[in-house]
C-alpha cells in the first residue's frame, strides 16, 4: 500500500488547548505524523510518496466557499491585530444569540467558523492544512486510479470538522472531501466507516442529510465523550439521508469484544448499502493507554480491524484521524494496515 505524506505538517505546532479547565501544550503534535511515517517504513509497507498541490475546488464541495477562504486569512489576522500564541475564538454562537450575523473581527470571526476552542491557529497551521488536504486527494486519486487501497496520513485530523466550523484539532474534513471527490469522479455510492474514538460530527452533519454517502460511526458515548452534542444513537439521518447515518455509542471501558460487535455490525451494514468505495476514518486513540480516551483496544486488536475492512472487498481510502499515545500511534496505525493487507 502507498502511503502520502507532506512534512508541511509539522508547522502547526506548539498549540495551547484548554483541558479541565488549564492551559496545557496541545496533544495533537507533529510528532504523532512523525511515529506514524517511521513505522510505514520499518514496516515496509509501501513507497511514502509527496502529495501533488491542488485547488480549494474539492474543499468547497463539503465545505462553506467562505469557510474555506477564511481559514488561510487566520494567521496573518491574528498577527496584524498584535497577538502571539494560538489563535482562537472565544465566543460562539450558541442558543439565544444570533448564528446569521457574520461579525468582523479575527476574534469574532474565530468563534463564528468554529464550535470548540479546540483548533487553535500557529504560524504554520494553514500549510499544514492545505498539505493535509492534497494528501487525502492525492490519497484518493491513486485508489480511483485503481489501487485497491491507499493510505493518506493526514495531519491535521479532520472528522470533527463540518461545513463551516473547525474544532477538535480539525479544519478540512479530509475523509469528507475525498468521499465527495469519488462522488464527483463517478462512484455512485461511497461509504465512511469512522473508527476514531471521538464520533466524527463533521462528517455526520456534512452528510447527514444524503443517501449517496453513508456515514457509519463507531465511539465513545457523547452522553460522557466529546463531542457530547452529537454522535447518539437516535441520530439516524434525515430526510432522503434517512437510515444512512449509523452511530454506534459505546460506553467507557469499551474492549475488543464489545467495539468488534460494533464494527462487525457497520461492516455488514456497509456491505448491505454495497458503495463503489470506502473511506475510513483511521482514528487509534481507542487504544488502552490513549491519554485523551477510555476505550481498552490493544495492540494486537489493529490488524483484526484491517483484516475485517479487507473482507468487504472494496476499493479503501485509509484517512489518518486521531491517536494521542503518540509512541504507539505508528505500531497501531500501520497495524490497522498490514492487517488489511495480509
Ligand atoms: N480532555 C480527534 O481525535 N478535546 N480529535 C478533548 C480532553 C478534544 C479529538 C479534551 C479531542 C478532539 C481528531
Ligand atoms: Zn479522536
Amino acid at each position: 500500500m502507498k502511503t502520502i505524506f507532506s512534512p508541511l505538517h509539522a508547522g502547526h505546532s506548539g498549540q495551547m488547548e484548554l483541558v479541565a479547565g488549564e492551559i496545557v501544550p496541545g496533544f495533537e503534535m507533529p510528532s504523532r505524523a512523525e511515529y506514524v511515517r517511521a513505522r510505514v517504513e520499518s514496516e515496509k509497507l509501501g513507497p511514502i510518496l509527496p502529495p501533488v498541490e491542488h485547488d480549494l475546488a474539492a474543499a468547497k464541495r463539503v465545505h462553506a466557499a467562505d469557510y474555506i477562504d477564511f481559514l488561510p486569512t487566520v494567521w496573518p489576522e491574528w498577527e496584524k491585530s498584535g497577538r502571539g500564541g494560538s489563535a482562537l475564538g472565544y465566543t460562539w454562537p450558541t442558543r439565544g444569540l444570533r448564528a446569521d450575523v457574520r461579525p468582523k473581527t479575527i476574534d469574532a470571526l474565530l468563534g463564528y467558523y468554529s464550535f470548540d476552542a479546540g483548533a487553535p491557529f500557529v504560524k504554520g497551521t494553514w500549510d499544514a492544512i492545505k498539505s493535509s488536504y492534497d494528501v487525502a486527494l492525492t490519497a484518493a486519486e491513486l485508489v480511483k486510479g485503481g489501487e485497491r487501497s491507499a493510505f493518506a496520513l493526514c495531519r491535521p485530523p479532520g472528522h470533527h470538522a463540518g461545513a463551516a466550523f473547525m474544532g477538535g484539532y480539525c479544519f478540512i474534513n479530509n475523509a469528507a472531501v475525498a468521499a465527495q471527490w469519488f462522488r464527483d469522479q463517478g462512484a455512485k455510492k461511497v461509504s465512511i466507516l469512522d473508527v476514531d474514538y471521538h464520533h466524527g460530527n463533521g462528517t455526520q452533519e456534512i452528510f447527514y442529510s444524503r443517501a449517496d454517502v453513508q456515514v457509519l460511526n463507531l465511539h465513545g458515548d457523547p452522553m460522557s465523550e466529546y463531542p457530547f452534542f452529537l454522535g447518539h444513537a437516535d441520530e439516524r439521518g434525515a430526510g432522503e439521508g434517512e437510515g444512512f447515518n449509523i452511530n454506534y455509542p459505546m460506553p467507557p471501558g469499551t474492549s475488543w469484544e464489545r467495539w468488534s460487535a460494533s464494527h462487525e455490525d457497520a461492516c455488514a451494514k456497509l456491505q448491505d448499502y454495497g458503495p463503489d468505495a470506502v473511506v475510513v476514518s483511521l482514528g487509534v486513540d481507542t487504544f488502552e493507554k490513549d491519554p485523551i480516551s477510555q476505550f481498552k483496544l490493544k495492540t494486537e486488536d489493529y490488524p483484526k480491524i484491517g483484516r475485517r475492512i479487507a473482507r468487504l472487498g472494496l476499493p479503501t481510502l485509509f484517512v489518518m484521524e486521531g491517536g494521542y499515545a503518540v509512541e504507539e500511534i505508528g505500531i497501531n496505525a500501520v497495524g490497522v494496515l498490514t492487517g488489511f493487507e495480509e
